[in-house]
């Protein structure tokens, strides 16, 4: 495995404004209406952690063309959070979320109508961004990718309320619907910058496994998060029928299976705030918590020593930086 050295040139946060800078030009409203250019300005205006572009441009550290691909890379971020920024508005919707990134949602300032076409609208302006410029061969990665995160959704919805849900399925979900874009960012920058195969091959299951360890904080905070601090509406999973690992955990756990199965009996009939408090109370005091966590510390383990094999790097601490920030629940 080549290994050379890489001039750290430019900050993350250098780079990160230039995504910033290239999500305004790919998002950038039609000249004419007013009203339309509020709504899309609106809509890609609101900022969160980006961390998938962050990912692609540290697996573009990787690579021998990393100082010549470096626009490039900001702009394949640029698009990669278009495409997750879509997502968002579309799962806001279905969810009829009141709050995201600490703002009102594109739904609940402007319809759920209009936020379903300014979700497609970005999509839209993605695959223009793709087709137009950055043609390198790629483009059917993309595509076949926002496939996959749609299939995942597809199948946690049709699962709702279903009391056998397994933890591989679970996982296979989660897999689909979060893991995939991690997993096309890492793969995406490492490609870009010309990485050996190889490296792009443990970039990709590196990113990949780092989505699935954030699903799983996403799931965790679900049941002992703030609402402040994660900038969204918390305890929504279980009266919506999504049953997450942190749930899937206490169903193994003899002491609260039997009350809780009765829980899901019960919700699935009618969705109860009352219900809902009791189930979140019941897993909090199960295996579900340590066991969540448990699954988190051993996709960081993974995810550490795949690091560890990849030639050294600047780039491998800024990953475990993220990783660390994750780890912390
Ligand atoms: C249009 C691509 C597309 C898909 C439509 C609704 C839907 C199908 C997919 C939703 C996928 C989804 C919301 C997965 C959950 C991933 C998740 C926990 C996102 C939150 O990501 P953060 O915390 O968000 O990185 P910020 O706000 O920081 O960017």
């Amino acid at each position: 495995m080549g290994s050379y050295i890489v001039m750290d040139k430019w900050s993350t946060e250098e780079s990160l404004n230039l995504v910033d800078d290239y999500i305004e030009h790919y998002a950038a409203p039609p000249a004419g209406n007013s009203e339309i250019g509020k709504i899309i300005r609106y809509a890609a205006s609101s900022r969160g952690k980006m961390l998938r572009p962050r990912l692609l441009i540290l697996a573009g550290m990787y690579g021998p063309e990393y100082e010549n691909r470096h626009e490039k890379l900001c702009r394949l971020g640029a698009l990669l959070e278009l495409i997750h920024m879509s997502s968002l508005i579309h799962d806001d919707i279905i969810d009829d979320a009141p709050l995201r990134r600490g703002k009102e949602t594109v739904q609940a300032k402007f319809g759920k109508d209009v936020a379903v076409y300014t979700g497609d609208f970005l999509l839209a302006r993605v695959l223009c961004g793709l087709a137009k410029e950055e043609r390198d061969g790629r483009e059917a990665e993309y595509a076949e990718a926002i496939e996959t995160v749609c299939l995942g959704e597809i199948e946690q919805d049709i699962s709702r309320f279903s009391s056998d849900m397994s933890i591989e399925r679970y996982l296979a979900i989660i897999r689909g619907k979060t893991a995939t874009l991690f997993k096309l960012a890492a793969g995406a920058g490492a490609t870009a910058t010309k990485c050996d195969k190889e490296i792009i091959d443990r970039l990709e299951n590196i990113g990949e496994l780092l989505g699935m360890l954030f699903q799983a904080r996403d799931d965790l905070l679900d049941y002992i998060g703030d609402e402040k601090l994660a900038g969204k509406a918390v305890q929504t999973d279980f009266k919506q029928g999504i049953y997450t690992m942190p749930l899937l955990f206490a169903l193994e756990d003899h002491e609260t299976a039997e009350k809780l199965r009765k829980m899901l009996e019960e919700n699935k009939k009618c969705q109860s705030n009352t219900v809902t408090e009791k189930a979140i109370s019941l897993v909090r005091k199960s295996c579900g918590i340590e066991r969540t966590k448990a699954l988190m510390q051993s996709y960081i383990g993974k995810i550490r020593e795949m690091i560890s094999e990849l030639p050294r790097n600047p780039a491998g601490n800024k990953i475990l930086a993220i990783v660390e920030g994750l780890a912390d629940v």
